[in-house]
């Protein structure tokens, strides 16, 4: 149970979006399919997320589901691309484009500069189970929450973020027996693991994860953004380097020495450089 007082930003068909007090809160919203994602929810989860990455007021994100099916109550966070909607050459959408844009959305989760939490409350399997990966935090359901890599059963496999990047978190061999064996892990082997950060009765699972936003946005906001640039770096190679190093550059901005190098071009002068080499 959640005491929190949610405001619906926009209205979607595949998720749900909305905001409380400096944290945003997407979800997806197709429980029957386990919350398979198809290209419109690709392309509203790209939408909402930009929408949370633009808003100045907004610090944490949660990355969640609603449920449970309506079938057969089964919770699920997101089972990954939608099979029903698969090609030959991605998935297929109203306008008959093959896509494979649920990338687009994990290089937005892993590039912005907020925290963004994935909160489990059921199945994370196949490229839902990659999108918990590339997510900052894991929060999961104890009754409820089932981890799974199918990828290798249906011939749709990520080789990015949710294999190698998992690896560093819980290990290669672990990470090989995820994907090569394709079994089920509950949330308490998903911690031990090293790849959920708490396990949290399921009916206090999204109160917490506002909680723990609330604790995040109580910190400095310049830190939360470079620590996690930084944490990213030593991953993302040339990007990871680009995406900490802008920041510095925006840093560097702020200093009379870059104010001078800006006046003095605008000035069409030599710069005055305050000559300090601070070590
Ligand atoms: C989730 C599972 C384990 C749940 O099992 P359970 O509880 O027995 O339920 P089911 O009866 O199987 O399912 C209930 C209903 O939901 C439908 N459904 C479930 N998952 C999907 C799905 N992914 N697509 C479409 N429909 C789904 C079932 O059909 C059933 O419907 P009804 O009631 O009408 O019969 C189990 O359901 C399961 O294993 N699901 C499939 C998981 C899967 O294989 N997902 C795809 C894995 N691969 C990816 O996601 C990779 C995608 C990716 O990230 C990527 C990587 C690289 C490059 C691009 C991409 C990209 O996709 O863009």
């Amino acid at each position: 149970m959640s005491s929190v007082n949610w405001e619906i930003v926009k209205e979607y068909e595949d998720i749900t979006y909305k905001k409380s007090n400096g944290v945003a809160r997407i979800a997806f919203n197709r429980p029957n399919v386990r919350n398979a994602f198809r290209p419109k929810t690709t392309s509203e989860l790209y939408d909402a997320f930009s929408d949370a990455n633009e808003d100045m007021n907004i610090g944490v994100v949660l990355l969640s589901a609603e449920g449970p099916s309506t079938k057969d109550g089964v919770w699920s966070f997101c089972s990954g691309g939608d099979q029903k909607a698969r090609g030959h050459q991605g998935y297929v959408g109203d306008d008959g484009y093959h896509r494979l844009n649920i990338l687009q959305v994990q290089r937005l989760i892993r590039f912005m500069p907020k925290a963004v939490i994935a909160v489990v409350p059921g199945w994370a399997v196949g490229g839902g189970h990659s999108l918990h990966v590339v997510c900052d935090l894991t929060l999961a359901s104890k009754e409820h929450a089932i981890f799974k890599q199918t990828d290798a059963d249906v011939t749709s496999f990520d080789g990015g973020y949710g294999s190698a990047y998992l690896a560093k978190m819980v290990g290669q061999k672990k990470a090989r027996e995820i994907f090569f064996l394709g079994r089920n892990y509950s949330a308490q082997d998903a911690y031990e693991m090293g790849m959920v950060n708490a396990v949290i009765p399921h009916e206090n699972l999204e109160q917490t994860a506002y909680d723990w936003a609330q604790e995040i946005l109580a910190k400095s906001p310049i830190s939360i953004k470079m620590l996690k640039f930084a944490m990213n770096l030593t991953d993302d190679g040339m990007v990871g380097q680009q995406v900490f190093a802008g920041e510095a550059t925006r840093l560097a901005y702020m200093t009379d020495e870059a104010k001078e190098g800006r006046n003095a071009f605008l000035e069409k002068r030599k710069p005055n450089f305050d000559k300090k080499w601070i070590p």
